[in-house]
């Protein structure tokens, strides 16, 4: 039988022959317990010894797989129950193969073959499960690969056993042809090597194309992993359910990407399918700088309301601009003149000896002064408006034009310009208005000036009435006037100068006693107002000057730091950076105790640091108590430098004081000199020879040490490893609140770790995480994880925040996104995070939007708080207070981490592939085929009996039952999955 009943795997056909040989398999159908039949292949020479019978495959085809899984299903025997078989009666078969290229006329030859395993039952039955009719099932599968060759034939040899084999399936697992954002990626063989993922580039589909190289990784399960890159529907198409789809008549779409097409810009049309821009109607353009996503315009029409002012020397040209501007806002205005003759037709253009200013050509406001104009013409002066798209057309032009003669001038000037009356600071004047003038007087002009200042200045007032009142004039001043009128035609000449005085101060007495009055009560109110203000400054200076007084040097350490500025934090203590201490070692004495060497006894070399080795060992407290300690070394033979640096550890973990952090005991700096084999330190428990060496390099030169507490368990990432699946969900929880409420007393001292990850986290025998790895900088220079960005910095990359790789924005919201990656190595028992992906398809799937999944068996709840830490927005991620309050309400709740990821990704995610499934299976067989059979009596004390049954229960059934491993109730739950799938398709359904 091989129809499949899992995801992502093809089958082989397969089929069992016999062998010739004196004792045999036989072919046999039976019925079951429901009376179906059953086809087998049985033996049962139980009471020969010296069996050898053999039953061998067809030769299966290897197609693209490398590996093959091969699962039996069999019925076995129980020696036991039969009497007077001691001796040659066997409970194992063995299971063979043979790889070749040959897929016919094989002989069968037992040398070429070689054993996959030995398979046992889990389950026998006796000669009472066969009176009751109950078949005891074993499944079994095993992996056969790497395969080279073509095919391979599976070879089953019976040594004397009584077995029934029911069924034989052999398949591989492949990552089935999927498409994803708009590409399409094969059937894909995941590589044998089950930790690496094959990285698969994708096609685009029809009319679309790459944008970023579309690529997915296929897991060794078969799964399609971490979609980077994408493609993107081409110009004219647009993406509709995972395919491009040309934009209909009256639609276009001028870019690629996965916008949508759009409605057709004002005045423009598509008649066909997929259009990238539309046409223009009749009379509307495009500039050839337009975009396509502009409506089409068209030229503006001509200025309006023309006038000019002329006077001696200048022409002033200005008018209002047209009514339709055409539909954009490029308008400019070109001015050209001609100069005509009497009669309209004798016109030339003028010659380069008129100036315009600004310019005569590309104006943008509406009016332009014309000058060395020629006395006693006539010019013709066309204005022409332009836009973007005048230039598509030659005909007809924009214009409006105006005729001027410069005849113009003396007949509107006015008579004598009169004063009325004089005071200290003003003058009156008046004059009668012209006579014999055709045009309207729009308003008249009054310059004037001090007359010891000649003209150089001058300042100007216009009026309507024909006089006026000019105010702020110095007292006894001469003052020059002259007076000028505007038409519609222009300005006139100016009149001919008159000079006019201003009184003198006396003769203004009371308003001057008036102002003294004013001044004198100003300058009292501001004397009063200047003495309140000098006293307050006294008084808060003084405050100022004494809170300085105040602010001693050790009170360095009250002040926070961050981004290298200070912010008073006011009651909490906060972390002092040891690099503003002028000498390191003073920071150093300031934060740790300097320990007497022959207080520490060094027992073991349990690891190596980038300084020299950590040893496990006992410090003598001086309370004679003896505590576990680490011993981090400085090698022998250090320069200055990286004596700093080593201790510069020591001066920022010994400012901590947290349950959660790594404590530091002391600092070992100022022993004497001492050679190798002095006993500098006493020795007791030298285990061997390395040890010795170690030693040796310790205490020669001047040793320097840090001491810290010890931690049984070593760091997180490898204790988590070597413990796959041992904890519960609640345990890990723990030990993530435990590393959040670090992290929380760090970023309350103001400090930002930077390389947060599970490798500096320690643990110990009570599974108490605590922070570890100080020193900013120079952590990322030792964390073999950091590698060179192209800013120049060394990052961790996978666990750091996406500010601080490109522009190396550290901060407590990037140590949060760091967090993030701890709990979700916690959740994956010590995982790589984004597996072999490469520094640089991780940044750039981060920047798409790509975020790692759930682990398996990780609660909802816990990867919503991952997802919050990994919010691009750095102020939208959690504070680590909040974190650890969450993570405390869910450790009072633990119903609330019930829901698993997969439990809601659940049936939706389920293949949709024939499902054949052998009803005969007992809850027994169901827990042995996945190898939790210890809970067998767990199930049916809590009267989980049936399958059925077993499909309806909950992960909490699950643990109410007494699963407790996390592991175990990944593998249970996850197989209950498929039990469902299978009794949906078994009842009818297809899923
Ligand atoms: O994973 P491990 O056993 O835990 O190997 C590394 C090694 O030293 C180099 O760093 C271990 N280690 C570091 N500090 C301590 C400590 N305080 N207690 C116990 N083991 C430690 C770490």
């Amino acid at each position: 039988r091989y129809t499949s009943t899992l995801t992502n795997s093809t089958f082989f056909p397969v089929l069992l022959l016999f062998l010739s040989s004196p004792l045999q398999w036989d072919a046999i159908t039976e019925m079951d317990e429901h009376n179906r039949p059953i086809h087998t292949f049985q033996v049962c020479h139980v009471m020969e010894p010296n069996q050898n019978n053999w039953l061998r495959s067809n030769w299966i085809f290897r197609q693209a797989a490398q590996k093959v899984y091969v699962e039996l299903r069999f019925t076995l025997r129980d020696c036991n129950s039969i009497p007077w078989v001691s001796g040659t009666c066997k409970e194992t078969f063995n299971l063979f193969y043979y790889e070749t290229d040959e897929s016919h006329g094989v002989k069968f030859k037992p040398s070429q073959y070689t054993k996959i395993d030995t398979i046992a039952a889990d389950e026998s039955f006796t000669q009472m499960d066969l009176g009751d009719r109950i078949l005891k099932l074993n499944t079994e599968v095993r992996e056969v690969g790497p395969i080279s060759r073509k095919g391979l034939y599976l070879a089953f040899q019976d040594i004397g056993a009584c077995i029934a084999l029911v069924s034989v399936r052999v398949y591989y697992k492949k990552c089935p042809f999927t498409l994803r954002n708009l590409a399409s990626f094969p059937d894909t063989v995941p590589r044998v090597d089950s930790s690496s993922l094959v990285e698969v580039r994708g096609a685009c589909v029809e009319h679309a194309e790459e944008r970023d190289t579309p690529k997915l990784y296929c897991g060794a399960d078969g799964d399609w992993l971490v979609p980077l890159g994408k493609c993107v529907c081409s110009v004219g198409y647009e993406e509709m359910d995972g395919a491009c789809f040309a934009c209909r008549p009256g639609f276009y779409k001028a870019f690629t990407g996965n916008i949508k097409c759009s409605k057709c810009p004002p005045h423009s049309f598509s008649y066909g399918e997929g259009a990238a821009v539309c046409n223009c109607e009749k009379a509307f353009y495009r500039a050839e700088r337009d975009p396509p996503t502009m409506a089409c315009t068209r030229p503006p029409s001509p200025p309006r309301n023309v006038v000019f002012n002329l006077n001696d020397t200048c022409l002033q040209l200005e008018w209002s601009p047209p009514s339709d501007m055409g539909g954009r806002r490029d308008l400019t205005y070109n001015v050209l003149c001609k100069r005509c003759g009497p009669e309209p037709d004798q016109c030339q253009l003028c010659g380069e000896e008129l100036r315009f200013v600004p310019r005569p050509q590309g104006l943008t406001n509406t009016t332009v002064t014309v000058m060395d104009f020629s006395a006693h013409a006539n010019y013709t002066f066309e204005i022409e408006s332009l836009n973007g798209v005048s230039k598509m057309i030659n005909y007809p032009r924009s214009v409006a034009a105006i005729t001027v003669s410069t005849d113009q001038g003396g007949p509107f000037m006015v008579g004598m310009l009169k004063k009325d009356w004089a005071s200290q600071n003003s003058i009156a004047l008046s004059w009668l208005e012209p006579e014999q003038i055709s045009l309207l007087v729009v308003d008249y002009e009054v310059k004037y000036y001090e007359k010891e200042h000649e003209e150089l200045s001058y300042s100007s007032t216009r009026t309507k009435a024909p006089s006026v009142i000019i105010t702020g004039l110095k007292p006894s001043t001469c003052y020059v006037f002259s007076l000028r009128t505007r038409t519609s035609a222009g300005h006139s000449a100016y009149s001919p100068k008159y000079e006019y005085e201003t009184t003198d101060d006396t003769s203004d007495m009371a308003s001057d006693q008036g102002q003294v009055l004013v001044i004198v009560t100003a300058a009292v109110g501001g004397f009063t107002l200047l003495i309140i203000l000098t006293l307050f400054f006294l008084i808060t200076g003084r405050c100022q000057w004494y809170i300085k007084s105040k602010m001693s040097s050790d009170d360095k350490r009250r002040t926070n730091y961050q981004n290298g500025h200070a912010l008073p934090y006011p009651g909490v203590k906060t972390y002092v950076d040891p690099d503003t201490y002028e000498d390191p070692t003073q920071a150093v004495h300031e934060f740790a105790k300097e320990i007497d060497p022959t207080r520490i006894r060094i027992e073991r070399v349990i690891g190596a640091g980038e300084f020299g080795e950590v040893c496990s060992g006992r410090l003598r407290t001086l309370g004679k108590r003896e505590i576990a300690v680490a011993i981090k070394t400085l090698k022998g033979g250090y320069v200055e430098r990286q004596r700093r640096d080593f201790l510069r550890e020591a001066s920022i973990m010994g400012q901590f004081d947290d349950p959660n952090i790594i404590r530091l005991e002391g600092v070992v700096t100022r022993s004497k000199e001492a050679g190798c084999g002095q006993a500098l330190i006493p020795v007791t428990s030298l285990t061997g020879l390395t040890d010795l060496v170690v030693l040796c390099a310790v205490i020669s030169g001047r040793p320097v040490m840090i001491v810290v507490e010890y931690m049984e368990n070593g760091s997180l990432d490898s204790f988590l490893r070597k413990h796959d699946g041992h904890f519960t969900v609640i345990q890990l929880v723990g030990m993530l609140r435990g590393i959040a409420s670090g992290v929380r007393y760090l970023s309350d001292m103001g400090y930002v770790h930077r390389d947060l990850a599970a490798r500096n986290i320690l643990v110990n025998s009570n599974l108490v995480c605590k922070v570890s790895d100080f020193g900013l900088s120079r952590v990322l220079e030792d964390d073999p994880e950091a590698a060179y960005t192209t800013t120049g910095g060394k990052i961790p990359i996978r666990w750091t925040a996406p500010e601080a790789i490109s522009y190396r924005k550290f901060s407590s919201a990037s140590d949060a996104w760091s967090y993030g990656i701890v709990m979700w190595e916690v959740m994956s028992y010590g995982e790589r995070p984004y597996w072999e992906m490469s520094n640089q398809d991780v940044i750039l799937s981060i920047e798409e939007g790509y975020r790692l999944p759930a682990p398996m068996g990780c609660p909802v709840v816990l990867h919503q708080l991952m997802l919050h830490c990994w919010q691009k927005e750095r102020s939208q991620r959690p504070k680590f207070t909040d974190v650890v309050s969450f993570l405390d309400k869910l450790i009072r709740n633990p119903s609330s981490l019930l829901a698993l990821v997969e439990d809601i990704q659940g049936l939706a995610e389920s293949p949709g592939e024939v499902v054949d499934y052998h009803v005969f299976i007992s809850i027994g067989d169901w827990l042995d085929s996945i190898k939790m059979s210890q809970y067998k009596s767990s199930f049916v004390a809590a009267g989980f009996s049936t399958l059925d049954s077993v499909a309806q229960m909950s992960i909490e059934d699950v643990r109410r039952i007494g699963v407790v491993l996390i592991g175990h109730q990944r593998r249970i739950v996850s197989s209950i999955q498929t039990l469902r799938l299978q009794l949906l398709h078994d009842n009818g359904f297809h899923v």
